[in-house]
């Protein structure tokens, strides 16, 4: 008995060094460890006023930028400051454009605000500007829609909240109530969590909200981020990250998505911006999730600005467009083109604005 007793043991010993070296080396795999990263530098300075993190932008095509600073106390990501976050709007028409703090009225609790993923809406019929920002108060997920008054004023009007909405990283808006929005993981407790990581279960999806009806619409990605629409509307573009890849999916009637095609980038690709001109795709990326995940500053996790051009075709050209391995800027989110002109915002870090030319 005693010798059956050890044996098992033995048995049961190994099974789970067998399965945690496994998990080691697919978690290693999956977060691009130790990649060996080109290095592409484009003339840029720091954007004034952003010291904590802009991990989401997007602009308005005649140049208005806004951003969503200071997220922190999000999944494993650092975070330099506990303060609450902020929002921020950016002429890039202006010669020199400086973040200015947008104030915000209504009944929102500001102190526990911490925005992450965002999008504008323009309600074409009285030019109105509906911004949605994705907000982790105590750790929870819900949205909140603000409308932009000129110059620097946003007038909250809702939050939404939907046990679908359970771990919203990004948004893309698409009515002044309506929305999609993607969960970046399946489990909120940790351990089964990193089971689905390692186990590669595709378990993450893009919702659908409107007031009349919230349902998925789409699913089967390992890990859902950023999320965008196509010029035209008829596309919507999701990255998932720990696939390495952008999921491209056809906007059907009824708000239906349809998964046409996944296109690798080779990076740990987080928010994605459209440019308005040319539908390129830019990708702000991660080229090692370890690095960003246990934060050392001997160390620092990099940058990766990614652009897709011709996504649609049987021939999307995927470039670097900006590489940096930490010491200029770290862990960067998102990419907005604009008129030759690049912003680049970061989880925790600084913002940079850029010239392409
Ligand atoms: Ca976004
Ligand atoms: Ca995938
Ligand atoms: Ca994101």
């Amino acid at each position: 008995m005693a010798a059956l007793k050890k044996v098992l043991i033995a048995a049961t010993v190994a099974a789970l060094a067998a399965f945690f070296g496994h998990a080691f080396l697919k978690i290693n795999r999956l977060s691009l460890a130790s990649r060996e990263m080109p290095v592409k530098h484009l003339k840029c300075h720091y954007l004034p006023n952003i010291e904590y993190g802009a991990e989401d932008i997007t602009v308005l095509r005649d140049g208005l930028a806004f951003l969503s600073t200071g997220l922190h106390d999000y999944l494993e990501m650092p975070s330099f400051s506990n303060e609450p976050g902020k929002m921020y709007v950016l002429d890039l028409l202006h010669p020199k454009p400086t973040p200015v703090e947008l104030e915000i009225k209504g009944e929102l609790d500001l102190s526990s605000f911490n925005p992450h993923g965002i999008s504008v809406y323009t309600d074409e019929a009285d030019d109105s500007i509906y911004l949605f920002v994705v907000n982790h108060p105590q750790r929870k997920s819900q949205v909140e829609i603000f409308r932009f008054v000129w110059e620097n004023t946003l007038v909250h009007l809702k939050t939404v909240t939907h046990p679908l909405l359970h771990s919203v990283n990004d948004i893309v808006a698409v009515g002044p109530e309506h929305f999609y929005a993607t969960n970046d993981r399946y489990f909120h407790n940790a351990a089964p969590q990193v089971l689905t990581v390692v186990l590669s279960l595709p378990w993450c999806n893009v919702v659908y909200y409107s007031p009349e009806e919230v349902r998925e619409v789409a699913g089967g990605i390992q890990s859902a981020n950023g999320i965008n629409i196509s010029p035209d509307k008829r596309y919507i573009y999701v990255s998932d990250v720990l696939d390495h890849e952008v999921d491209v999916f056809e906007r059907l009637d009824g708000e239906q998505l349809v998964y046409v095609k996944s296109v690798a980038v080779g990076r740990l690709c987080n928010n994605i911006e459209v440019d308005h001109v040319t539908g390129d795709v830019w990708l702000g990326c991660h080229p090692d999730g370890t690095k960003l995940s246990k934060f050392d500053p001997e160390e620092p996790p990099g940058s990766e600005i990614i652009k897709i051009k011709s996504i649609i075709s049987d021939q999307p050209v995927v470039t670097l467009e900006y590489g940096d391995d930490g010491h200029e800027l770290m862990g960067s989110s998102v990419a907005v083109p604009y008129e030759g002109k690049l912003l680049i915002g970061t989880i925790f870090h600084k913002a940079l604005y850029c010239s392409l030319k």
